[in-house]
């Protein structure tokens, strides 16, 4: 009965060995994971927009080449993530109907502009030095499938980060201007980065059970301190400051204190009213609506091999 089946589940589960589809798992596992599964899915897809909007200004060719490769990653890691959510009974057009009717959520670093080429950057070196941050230990999430996508993210993420930090070093090598640049761009973007964690473990209403299944490893706060004590030493190679006047290194700790993020800006920027919520979703609903003829086409044509197959 179920309580047998329970009892293999914890087990499985305490002894680190990975869940998979056909397993038997609560009903509140699998909600936990589709929901996170999705949710990270959206974002990546969201994800591209931003950057996206510099596709068609890259100031070189190489940098034309480098961004668009980068935002054709992020595509595919959606498609792994909705991949590895339909191994859970979910389908990927009911999870892009949910987002594109505000059912379903995506990170809110993905709602803020990118208002010059040196954001580009700057993505690249705090969005995706925090998604590695949260996403390497991802790799041993207990649900098999989520897990094993993580990896090859995790691989690419390291590239993207890459090359935001030699696209930063660069514009640090330019003119003042270009330093300016990249400097106005850090203090817009860190503390949106440090928000990317989530809500503070203590007002975190997911985090305790999802460490209980070992669908996440970490707490929230432990992964945001673990990014600040990485990102500090990186910001002083690169010679740009941190807009944070409490960031100092604590001996006792053996970490860097720092300030406490305006968490009534993440509330409202999860509730929709973020500086480019809006602009995101009725970009994402008209790409969804413009590509309805290449589903459609496809669905003909999945059909049509179907039936000759059966004669
Ligand atoms: N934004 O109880 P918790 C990328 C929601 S990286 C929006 O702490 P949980 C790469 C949360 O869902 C970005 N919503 O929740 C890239 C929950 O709401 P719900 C994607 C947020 O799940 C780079 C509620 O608040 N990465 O895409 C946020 O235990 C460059 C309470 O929160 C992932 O998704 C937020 N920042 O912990 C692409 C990583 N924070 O669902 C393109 C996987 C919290 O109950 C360009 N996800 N919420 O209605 C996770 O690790 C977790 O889901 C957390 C949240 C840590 C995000």
């Amino acid at each position: 009965g179920d309580a047998g089946l329970q009892e293999h589940f914890d087990e499985r589960i305490a002894h680190d060995q990975r869940i998979e589809p056909r397993d038997w798992m609560p009903e509140g596992y699998r909600k936990t994971l589709v929901r996170q599964i999705a949710q990270h899915a959206h974002s990546e897809i969201i994800g591209m927009q931003p950057e996206g909007n510099w596709l068609t200004r890259a100031p070189s060719l190489r940098r034309k080449a480098i961004l668009l490769a980068k935002v054709q990653d992020e595509a595919g890691h959606g498609l792994y993530l909705y991949s590895a959510a339909e191994t859970l009974g979910v389908d990927r057009a009911e999870l892009t109907e949910k987002l594109i009717t505000r059912r379903q959520k995506y990170s809110s670093i993905f709602n803020y502009p990118t208002l010059t080429f040196a954001d580009i950057g700057v993505i690249g070196w705090l969005v995706d030095g925090a998604a590695i941050c949260n996403q390497v230990p991802l790799c041993r999430s207990s649900f098999g499938p989520y897990a094993r996508a993580m990896v090859r993210i995790c691989k690419e993420e390291s590239f993207h980060q890459r090359q935001g930090y030699e696209l930063l070093m660069t514009m640090m090598r330019g003119t003042d201007e270009q330093r300016e640049m990249v400097q106005d761009a850090t203090n817009r973007w860190w503390w949106p980065s440090l928000m990317m964690f989530g809500p503070p473990d203590a007002d975190s209403p997911n985090t305790q059970q999802s460490m209980a299944w070992r669908i996440k490893r970490h707490t929230n706060d432990e992964l945001r301190q673990k990014f600040v004590d990485m990102s500090v030493p990186q910001a002083e190679a690169l010679g740009v400051a941190l807009p944070d006047p409490a960031l100092r290194w604590n001996d006792e700790r053996g970490h860097y204190d720092f300030g406490e993020p305006d968490w009534s800006e993440l509330k409202r920027v999860i509730a929709g009213h973020g500086p480019c919520n809006e602009e995101r979703l009725v970009r994402r609903r008209a790409a969804h609506e413009e590509g309805q003829w290449v589903r459609d086409a496809a669905a003909a044509h999945a059909a049509k091999h179907a039936a000759r197959e059966e004669v």
